[in-house]
């Protein structure tokens, strides 16, 4: 794991259909991340807030869409800036809406490529945010990234070009529930790895993330943790805009960041759709900050041995 924790604010809110999502890099710092990553022994460097000037509206025919041309200059900025942030440290990218991923796993990707290793992501959500362009019928374009940084079709032109696409089998999937049938058929047909809550009731979270990061490892891979807060139940984590019942745990939560802390292969983070606005006196982003410590090393006991293997 790294010493150096990068915080980069990205107050993208354009990418879903409610208002507040911009606030969420705002109360990450009111919930205290930089003193809890810092009493855990990390450097961290707080990059501040990213902002993009204004854009001129851009059309597709697919008239949902809403917001383009602003998606697509946020993609080109976080883009930069993960490439950027991962030659210095862990950047961990505040939300902002689940759209800024496009951004942040391009540019991990990028330095992955050309650093010679292979990167796999690991996705955290109720959603599999894997629309095109052609396929998103809410026209929120939060709903997808995944589609994007895998490079399904109908991009070009419109979103920055990839300097390669994340292949589709280092992808992992945890914690669906809510499935558009474009979403459903576009991942039947593929090779990302899904695992829906009936595999987590059935199976147990700990042993689905396991053999991933066993494939990880055996692959000598790194690792881009993408954590949408409504992977989260919404009775412990109510500040978020697309609420979907039947979500992770407290614990199953926890025990992922615990089992990633100690796979030692996570180089960067991407926590979004946390909406203060929505939320019941900070306790999503606290709770939010909790899991993070997690990641990067906060345990209850130290354990001889790696949980996960
Ligand atoms: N699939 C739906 C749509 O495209 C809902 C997407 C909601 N996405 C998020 N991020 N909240 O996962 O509109
Ligand atoms: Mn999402
Ligand atoms: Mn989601
Ligand atoms: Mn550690």
């Amino acid at each position: 794991m790294i010493d150096t924790c990068i915080l980069i604010g990205a107050p993208v809110e354009a990418g879903t259909g409610r208002r507040g999502a911009d606030m969420g890099a705002r109360a990450f710092r009111c919930a205290r991340l930089a003193e809890t990553l810092s009493d855990l022994g990390l450097a961290v460097r707080d990059a501040g807030a990213l902002a993009i000037g204004p854009v001129a509206p851009r059309a597709h025919p697919n008239a949902a869409i809403r917001d383009l041309a602003e998606i697509a200059a946020w993609t080109e900025l976080i883009e930069a800036t993960a490439y950027a942030a991962a030659g210095q440290g862990m950047p961990i990218f505040l939300g902002g809406d689940h759209s800024l991923s496009a951004g942040s796993i391009a540019g991990i990707n990028r330095r992955a490529i050309e650093d010679g290793r292979e990167l796999f992501v690991l996705w955290l959500d109720a959603h599999p945010d894997f629309h095109t362009l052609e396929s998103t019928e809410s026209g929120n374009l939060h709903g997808v990234p995944m589609a994007y940084v895998t490079g399904r079709p109908g991009f070009e032109g419109f979103f920055p070009p990839l300097a390669a696409p994340v292949k589709p089998e280092n992808v992992c999937m945890v914690g669906l529930r809510s499935v558009d049938p474009a979403e459903r058929a576009a991942l039947e047909a593929g090779r990302i790895t899904v695992h829906d809550m009936r595999a987590i009731d059935e199976t147990g979270i700990g042993r689905l993330v396991g053999a991933f990061l066993r494939e990880v490892e055996a692959r000598d891979g790194i690792l881009h943790v993408s954590f949408d807060v409504d992977f989260l139940d919404p009775e412990i984590a109510p500040g978020v805009g697309t609420t979907v019942p039947g979500g992770a745990t407290f614990r199953e939560a926890h025990l992922v960041m615990e089992m990633l802390h100690d796979c030692g292969r996570v180089r960067s983070l991407d926590v979004v759709e946390l909406n203060p606005f929505l939320d019941d006196r900070g306790r999503t982003a606290l709770l939010l900050v909790d899991l993070i410590a997690s990641l990067m090393g906060r345990r209850i006991l130290d354990r001889p041995t790696r949980s996960w293997s």
